[in-house]
């Protein structure tokens, strides 16, 4: 049986390349926080009774700013693949907290990297390091000649979190060439899904729009309505974190769908699923979205404003606009993607409409709802 460590298991795609594996018949270990509360509602699911004698998904106890912690997990787990996923991954947030994030994000990788080799496990291990399209900063200048960012692209991060990733990719690579290592970068531009985290711009847009059409929330406020993102699925994205491991030579790359739209428009898609249409009006701060047409079943006020602009959420430095190009990941491993965007906002606005649902009827039965809006 194959033995594989996940670090950010909790997260987005730690969850959802968890449930791949197992289904490929892993046997899979994760790191996990120590948290005041119960952190593991994206792996629940999964999640037997470790008293079984044969679960296949152990959780360990750990920090990727721990390398002691690191170094006896992996010696343990003794794992055929590393994929470390782990990482204080919110671009804004990470303005605030840059030390952190150099630490976890950067150094982390390096604290994975070394362990493995001092214990001697650099020719039975290979490594998955989560790289970004953030690397890249979105500098038109730096696309290649069809408008494009590729592997062959040079890198400008315009955050602590991409300047903390830029360490990772770099040292990955590093520990690649001068140990003969099986280390990968797989440069992920933005994915999404219904696990997405609340306050990444998709997922607060997919959550407001439905608790909006339900009637349990006003308006939506956002940031940075022209930043455009190259948006595909989690889900497709972690089948190729596992391809790109299973690759004859380790090498770094670029997974993306190859389109780019506005946050705008996102916006205008996630309405469009429960029959609003919207018209924005007014330019930067003073741009404001309202309904122009109610088609679904679900009826808001036409001429209601739903969005407004707030500069709290503009960045110190922005990447406005990232566009990848898969063709090597698609021609060298055949990797063929399900979701398109249409498909991403569907699956993201049913899971929410579905979980807003269900929070009106804890309201008609007396309940309160806890403000939850970023
Ligand atoms: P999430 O934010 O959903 O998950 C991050 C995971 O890292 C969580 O399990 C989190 O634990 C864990 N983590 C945070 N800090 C530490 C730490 N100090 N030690 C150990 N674990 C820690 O991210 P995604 O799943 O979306 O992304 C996965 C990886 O891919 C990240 O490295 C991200 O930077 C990178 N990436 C993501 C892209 C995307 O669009 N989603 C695109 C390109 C790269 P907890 O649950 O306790 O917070
Ligand atoms: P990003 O994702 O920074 O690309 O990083 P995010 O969804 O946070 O932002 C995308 C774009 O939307 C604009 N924006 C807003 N963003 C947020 N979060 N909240 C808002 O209210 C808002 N309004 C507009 C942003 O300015 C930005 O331009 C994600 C993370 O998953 C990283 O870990 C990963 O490496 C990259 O994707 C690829």
């Amino acid at each position: 049986m194959k033995v594989a460590l996940i670090t950010g298991i909790t997260g987005q795609d730690g969850s959802y390349l968890a449930e791949l594996l197992l289904e490929k018949g892993y046997m899979v270990h994760g790191i996990k926080r120590r948290a005041s509360l119960f952190n593991t509602d994206r792996i629940d699911h999964l999640y037997q009774d470790p008293h079984d004698p044969n679960q296949r998904l152990k959780l360990h106890y750990g920090d990727l700013t721990d390398s002691m912690n690191l170094t006896r997990i992996i010696q343990e787990t003794q794992p055929d693949e590393i994929y470390n996923l782990g990482a204080m991954s919110h671009v804004k947030v990470s303005f605030d907290s840059p030390e952190y994030v150099g630490n976890v994000d950067g150094l982390g990788t390096l604290r994975i990297l070394e362990a493995v080799r001092l214990l001697g496990l650099e020719k039975k291990t290979r490594i998955y390091q989560a790289s970004t399209s953030e690397l890249y900063g979105g500098l038109p200048e730096n696309k290649n000649a069809n408008g494009f960012y590729d592997e062959t692209c040079p890198f400008y991060p315009r955050s602590p979190y991409g300047v903390a990733k830029i360490y990772g990719f770099w040292i990955t690579k590093n520990y690649r060439e001068a140990y003969n290592m099986y280390a990968c970068n797989g440069i992920l531009f933005n994915h999404e899904s219904p696990r997405r985290g609340e306050t990444f711009v998709t997922r607060k847009i997919t959550r407001a729009v439905a608790k909006i059409a339900l009637g349990l929330q006003d308006k939506i406020y956002l940031g940075n309505l022209d930043a455009q993102r190259d948006w595909g699925h989690a889900k497709d994205y972690v089948r190729m974190m596992w391809m790109i491991l299973q690759a004859d030579k380790p090498e770094d790359w670029v997974i993306a769908t190859g389109v780019t739209t506005t946050v705008r428009d996102f916006v205008r898609m996630a309405f469009e699923e429960v029959g609003i249409e919207l018209e924005f009006k007014g330019v930067g701060v003073d741009e404001k979205a309202f309904v122009v047409a109610c088609n679904g079943d679900y009826k808001v006020e036409i001429g209601k404003e739903v969005l407004s602009v707030d500069p709290s959420y503009f960045r110190p430095t922005e990447v406005d606009l990232l566009l990848g190009d898969p063709s090597k990941a698609k021609e060298k491993l055949g990797w063929v993607p399900e979701y398109d965007l249409k498909a991403l906002v569907k699956d993201m606005m049913k899971g929410d409409v579905k979980l807003m649902k269900r929070d009106v009827d804890l309201l008609k039965a007396g309940h309160k709802i806890l403000k939850q809006v970023e």
